[in-house]
């Protein structure tokens, strides 16, 4: 495909060998004939789930939709064991996609992309990792995840500790043997409450340190019947149109009867077969009016208030579980397999770390800010992660006239449907900021970005151009958009990942796009029909030094 005397050594480099690394991989090498190379920090495939191996580690989305759809065989084939899929099995998913399509001969383990810098005589990227690597491409994709710079919080003497610390996105590989131990378990946002039960069944003692209570709604895990199973299958194409159509890239639509116009009753019936049946239906099932609006966001609160006091023995307990601000909605509900049930436990406790905060990592446990101590043998930290930016920020990606990408950024992100930059051309972003992202079923996501930066790469050539990128005032009214968007919701008020909240000093933006799913896939359509309009492209000639 290159065709100009400074010719890189690549089409393309893409980085991080998960979800998005594999498809582009197969998109770009088999399907278009581009020569590829994916570096992944890690020493196999997988993603974040080659990391996220805690106890209890399992998705939130349902396996029949949490894998690719691009091929219809492979989907028809593979068969998913349980409701929600395991993180080994998502694993052994992936060995199947490489090796169904020959991919890991293209994918370069244990090398974790540093630097990536904009030739601009050459128009090539040139890539630069951990093991001393150095290579050109056309193209540079990441593929990076928006759940993969893991957050450790800055506590003073977290080096003195005497016992064992694991964080839950950087798992080891060994098993981890917490039986008979007292376990300090920091954080309870989705990884925290999925490996919290797992960790209660074996340790001696488990505290919780949580600094804000948040809604969770029961998983309701286990094998899905084989007749389900059979019905979906012989529905490939309305499985995948009412999941590419929920609005959160989930197979759902709400309720038709707004929430407004229905009596209490009927609010309760809704919520309660939600409530039965588990999942993330129980938010995108039932009704989005609490997304806008504060009085139905307090309807839904009630609801979910009354089944923490109901789950929960000690009223005291409860209390503090239950969520004293607004939460519902706005913030990522965890999926729930015994964590309110294990505070019944003897040997279960609940600390609060919002009034008074976690002050060090002492040799033995954790000292908070009154002076109070706990000792423990292990300190968990499920502390989350720099979202959405975060990843791609820790890579020193420098684009015309030498800009860092992370200082064009240092007021919150900008780019053009969260796909580029302006300034980085032929720099694509699979699930950057601004898409919809962590606000999604992200298979679905990441096959949409994939399907249409190949398709703008496949432009390119077509048109002969040697560049293609984000015109300017295209990302200005991306940007525009995407916070007038965000404003006519509740998120922005709530201190989540989505908004930089949960990072100390990190610029406050809104980091994902709220057209929903197929708003933004809409959008992106009209920008390809109208001839990729926002994107510029570059014929090799008009970019050749005088
Ligand atoms: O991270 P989180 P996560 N002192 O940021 C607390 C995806 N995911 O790894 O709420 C004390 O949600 C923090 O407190 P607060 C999913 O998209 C998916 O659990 O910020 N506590 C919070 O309780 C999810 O949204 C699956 O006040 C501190 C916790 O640590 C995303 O990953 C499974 C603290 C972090 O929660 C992240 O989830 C698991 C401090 N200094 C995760 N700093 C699937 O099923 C932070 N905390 C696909």
């Amino acid at each position: 495909m290159s065709s100009t005397s400074t010719a890189p050594q690549l089409d393309a480099v893409v980085i991080g060998a998960g979800f998005s690394g594999l498809y582009l991989l197969h998109k770009l090498r088999n399907e278009m004939g581009l020569s590829v190379r994916v570096f992944e920090a890690g020493s196999d495939i997988g993603g974040t789930w080659f990391w996220n191996r805690y106890p209890g580690a399992r998705c939130d989305s349902e396996s029949y939709v949490y894998c690719y759809s691009f091929d219809e065989k492979m989907w028809q084939e593979w068969e998913w064991s349980e409701r929600y899929p395991q993180q080994a099995e998502v694993l052994t998913y992936f060995d199947h996609v490489a090796e169904r399509f020959d991919l890991r001969r293209d994918i370069t383990f244990n090398s974790r992309v540093l630097a990536a810098t904009l030739d601009e005589a050459a128009n090539t990227w040139t890539v630069r990792t951990d093991t001393g690597e150095e290579i050109t491409a056309r193209y540079l994709i990441t593929g990076v995840g928006c759940l993969s710079a893991w957050n450790t919080p800055p506590f003073p003497g977290l080096e003195t500790f005497t016992g064992q610390t694991y964080f839950t996105g950087l798992w080891p590989h060994e098993p981890v043997d917490l039986t008979g131990k007292r376990v300090g378990l920091i954080g309870t946002g989705a990884s925290g409450v999925q490996t919290m039960p797992r960790i209660a069944e074996v340790a001696a003692d488990l505290t919780v340190f949580q600094r804000t209570p948040n809604y969770i709604i029961p998983a309701r895990h286990g094998k899905v019947p084989p007749e389900l199973t059979a019905e979906r299958k012989r529905d490939f194409a309305g499985v995948w149109e009412r999941t590419r159509n929920g609005a959160f890239g989930l197979p759902f639509q709400p309720e038709p009867k707004p929430l407004f116009e229905s009596t209490d009753a009927e609010v309760e019936a809704v919520l309660e077969k939600w409530w039965e049946t588990g999942g993330l239906g129980f938010l995108l099932g039932s009704y989005l009016e609490p997304i806008f609006s504060v009085e139905a966001n307090q309807r839904i609160s009630a609801f979910l208030d009354r089944k923490i006091r109901e789950k929960v023995n000690d009223p005291a307990v409860a209390d503090l579980l239950t969520p004293k601000k607004l939460t519902y909605a706005v913030k990522r509900p965890p999926l729930d397999s015994g964590f309110y049930e294990a505070f019944n436990e003897p040997h279960v406790h609940l600390v609060d770390v919002g009034s008074n905060p976690i002050a060090a990592v002492t040799p033995d446990g954790l000292r908070l800010t009154d002076g109070t101590e706990y000792a423990v043998d292990v300190l968990v930290f499920a502390t989350g992660f720099d979202a959405t930016t975060g990843t791609l920020n820790r890579i020193d990606i420098r684009g015309r006239e030498g800009q860092l990408l992370r200082e064009k950024w240092a007021g919150g992100p900008r780019t053009y449907l969260g796909l580029m930059s302006a300034g980085y051309p032929n720099l694509f972003m699979i699930t950057g900021p601004q898409s919809p992202g962590v606000l999604s079923n992200m298979p679905v996501s990441i096959e949409q970005h994939v399907e249409f930066v190949s398709a703008i790469i496949g432009t390119a050539a077509e048109r002969g151009a040697e560049i293609v990128e984000a015109a300017p005032e295209a990302e200005d009214a991306w940007v525009v958009h995407n916070e007038e968007a965000a404003n006519a919701t509740l998120f922005p008020l709530a201190d989540t990942t989505y908004t930089g909240a949960n990072i100390a000093g990190k610029v406050r933006a809104f980091l994902p796009n709220i057209d929903t799913v197929p708003g933004y896939r809409a959008r992106c359509e009209e920008v390809a029909a109208n001839g990729y309009e926002g994107f510029v492209f570059t014929p090799a000639s008009a970019t050749a030094p005088a």
